[in-house]
């Protein structure tokens, strides 16, 4: 368990990242999550698989071992009474939303990887209820507003219009694309009034 989120304080005060609380439910009143982490020499092998993972080019494989991870993980963390290993409690537990968002990183990697042909097509449209999405809507986590960092360099944002006017989008730019030093504007350079028309 890393310190970030093991360590019940931080700079001197209450760690958020170490329990969270949780709402009243019939038994369960309210209160503080728990932990009761295994061994980290369990975790050990996850590294060599993650990138096994990631090698499998056939959707079912990679869907079905990235499953099991991830449910590899949440009884890890929980042990035998903490909220992790229960479905009803594990996301007031802070590290449940690091961990998926460690499988949906892994799960876009494995996008830019292999490519969104190698999805199943029928899987594309189905609903993704109670969200109003489908599943072709939530492939590309730029379009939902976030990015992870290590895919950038692969795949560069689009951030919306707010930059020099190349170099975003859905593909990689080719190197005439890429715009040079000098035709980038400096931002504090004030267009001429010739420019200004
Ligand atoms: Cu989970």
């Amino acid at each position: 368990m890393p310190a970030d989120y093991a360590d019940a304080q931080a700079d001197g005060a209450f760690n958020p990242l170490s329990a969270g609380p949780t709402q009243d439910m019939p038994g369960d009143p309210a209160r503080w999550t728990t932990r009761s982490p295994r061994e980290s020499s369990e975790l050990a092998p996850l590294a060599q698989e993650v990138d096994d993972l990631l090698e499998l080019g056939q959707f079912v494989d990679f869907s079905s071992q990235i499953q099991d991870i991830h449910d590899r993980l949440h009884p890890w963390t929980g042990g035998d009474t903490g909220d992790m290993s229960s479905v009803a409690t594990s996301a007031y537990d802070p590290i449940f939303w690091a961990h998926h968002c460690m499988i949906d990183r892994i799960w876009y990697l494995w996008q830019l990887k292999w490519g969104l042909t190698a999805i199943p097509p029928e899987y594309l449209d189905l609903p993704l209820a109670p969200f109003a999405y489908t599943v072709k809507e939530v492939l590309d986590p730029r379009a939902l507003g976030y990015e992870y960092a290590s895919s950038t360099a692969s795949a560069p944002i689009d951030f919306g219009g707010e930059g020099e006017g190349e170099g975003g989008g859905e593909e990689t730019p080719t190197e005439e694309e890429i715009p040079t030093e000098e035709e980038v504007p400096a931002e504090e350079e004030a267009p001429t009034e010739e420019e200004n028309g």
